[in-house]
């Protein structure tokens, strides 16, 4: 059974990020995707110029929409962008029980613009971090989520996934891609697992969407993978879409992944059974 994978996110019409880079990774990991959008984003890849956060009941109708018709295999939640919304969308995963909730805290963009309404950080702690199978914040997300300073190193990355798991997530990925050195180290905690997932760093000026791509990667994987599996899994293919990020030309600023990486569009030769002669 081919796995239905839900977005709940903001956009990105430069399509490296957000909604728009869901829907790709989906794509390129064979599952299929559907989208709620929460806010219109008018960025590039150097900038975010405008942010319009819908109504919350307008996202709860679009949740609504899908899930009265569609079953639900995975959610993955990026650009929650305030309160109301997140009452909106904890109310509905509370409802719905969807089998697995991935969630990337998104609060600012690779290039800088805030996409979050501190107020919301409240509500998110209290109410949507129980209902949520896997965290995956970056090293500031975790820092803002707990009200603490950036953890430097691995000892402190491990104190604080604790205290997030503390707050409700099953399982935490805390991403210490912004430690800095030669790997990039992330740590993986769970109901009775601890793991540091270690990846070369590669050097590229891409890095727009990594967050969403990966939290993107792994609802699409977990509803045939248990977590620590989808997570690996998950990494290889982010790590796919960054060293072929070098052969797009796309903007000008923090350049996007490739997430059609592992796709080929077949050629007349392919689609002639490889007979050259015809
Ligand atoms: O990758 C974080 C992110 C999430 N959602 C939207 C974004 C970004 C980063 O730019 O634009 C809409």
């Amino acid at each position: 059974m081919i796995a239905n994978v839900l977005s709940i996110a903001g956009t990105d019409p430069s399509g490296g990020a957000g909604i728009q880079a869901d829907l790709k990774t989906f794509a390129a990991l064979g599952v299929y995707g559907m989208a709620v959008v929460t806010a219109v984003v008018a960025q590039n890849t150097c900038e975010v110029r405008r942010v319009q956060v819908l109504p919350a009941d307008l996202v709860a109708a679009q949740l609504d929409a899908v899930f009265d018709d569609v079953r639900v295999d995975a959610v993955k939640l990026g650009m929650l962008a305030d309160a109301t919304i997140v009452r909106a969308v904890t109310a509905c995963l509370r409802r719905r029980r969807p089998p697995h909730v991935v969630f990337d805290p998104v609060m600012a963009s690779s290039s800088g613009g805030a996409l979050m309404a501190p107020p919301a950080l409240q509500v998110l702690r209290e109410q949507l971090l129980p209902c949520v199978d896997l965290l995956t914040p970056n090293l500031a997300e975790a820092a803002a989520l707990l009200d603490a300073p950036c953890a430097g190193d691995l000892d402190a990355m491990r104190g604080q996934a604790r205290r997030l798991r503390a707050l409700g997530p099953r399982w935490v990925l805390l991403k210490g891609g912004h430690l800095g050195g030669a790997q990039s180290p992330d740590l993986l905690l769970g109901p009775d697992t601890e793991q540091v997932l270690r990846a070369p760093r590669i050097a590229t000026g891409a890095g727009h969407g990594t967050g969403c791509t990966l939290s993107s990667a792994v609802a699409a994987l977990l509803p045939h993978a248990p977590m620590p599996v989808a997570v690996a899994r998950a990494k290889r293919y982010l790590s796919g879409a960054l060293q072929a990020a070098a052969g797009l030309d796309v903007g000008h600023g923090r350049g996007p992944l490739h997430h059609g990486h592992a796709g080929r569009v077949p050629d007349d030769a392919m689609l002639n059974g490889g007979d050259r002669r015809r």
